[in-house]
């Protein structure tokens, strides 16, 4: 290739990179026009509904509003730990002014996916109060325990609306966030059995099942 002509490749593609530089760091790129939307059955009530149709989860319908997730029927089972309002709040002096942040809006992205454990219908009556662990979706772990007759997840954050259907996942309220940070990792803590569902991305075989 002759220098000129790679000389021009090259200014294209830094003017091609220039285009969309003026998008501020950290923020979500547009959605690009012809992207595949899963058409909703609006006889049914999704996970997004739920969320939005309740006046104490108003915090995590804005979050959730900005990823655009959870508004499809799912046809498999799993649970989701839905932080209240209360749960955004009990996040210390810190938290407010860290969410603001681009980085922060990241951040607070992320945790929602450790709030999903998927292929199982787990009911506050699965746990006693043995200190025991359920696997989120991003493959951490929750301890969860009964304690004085309530769900406790990670020793902190305690259950306060219970096994509410939604389409095919059971939806636990929480007062406080499941930060990854604050997972139990300890190898002895006996599992909660969640079964395998195929074509999920979780393998039986592996050996935390
Ligand atoms: C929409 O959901 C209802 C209730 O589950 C069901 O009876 C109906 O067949 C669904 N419609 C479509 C187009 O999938
Ligand atoms: C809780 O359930 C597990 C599994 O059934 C059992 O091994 C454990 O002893 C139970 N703990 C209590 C305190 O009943
Ligand atoms: C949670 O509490 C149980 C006993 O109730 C204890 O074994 C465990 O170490 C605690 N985990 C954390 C992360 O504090
Ligand atoms: C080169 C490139 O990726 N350009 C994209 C910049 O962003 C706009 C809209 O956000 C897209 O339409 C361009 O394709």
């Amino acid at each position: 290739m002759k220098f000129s002509v790679l000389l021009a490749v090259l200014a294209l593609a830094l003017s091609r990179s220039c285009d969309n530089a003026s998008r501020k760091p950290l923020t979500y790129a547009s959605i690009p026009d012809g992207t595949y939307v899963a058409p909703k059955n609006s006889s049914v009530t999704t996970l997004l509904d739920f969320v939005k149709s309740r006046d104490d989860l108003t915090t995590l319908a804005s979050v959730l509003a900005e990823c655009g997730a959870f508004d499809t029927a799912a046809t498999w089972s799993y649970n989701f730990f839905a932080p209240s309002n209360a749960a955004f709040s009990n996040t210390g002096a810190y938290f407010s002014t860290y969410a603001a942040t681009p980085k922060g809006k990241w951040w607070l992205g992320n945790p929602i996916q450790h709030h999903h454990a998927p292929n199982s219908q787990l009911k506050t009556t699965t746990f006693n109060t043995s200190s025991t662990r359920i696997q989120t979706g991003s493959f951490l772990y929750v301890g969860t325990q009964i304690v004085d007759g309530q769900l406790v997840l990670n020793n902190v954050s305690t259950v306060t609306s219970t096994n509410l259907p939604v389409t095919s996942e059971i939806v636990h309220v929480i007062d406080h966030i499941l930060d990854p940070f604050a997972q139990i990792f300890e190898p002895d803590v006996w599992k909660t059995s969640q079964s395998f569902i195929a074509g999920s991305c979780s393998n039986p075989k592996l050996p935390y099942f």
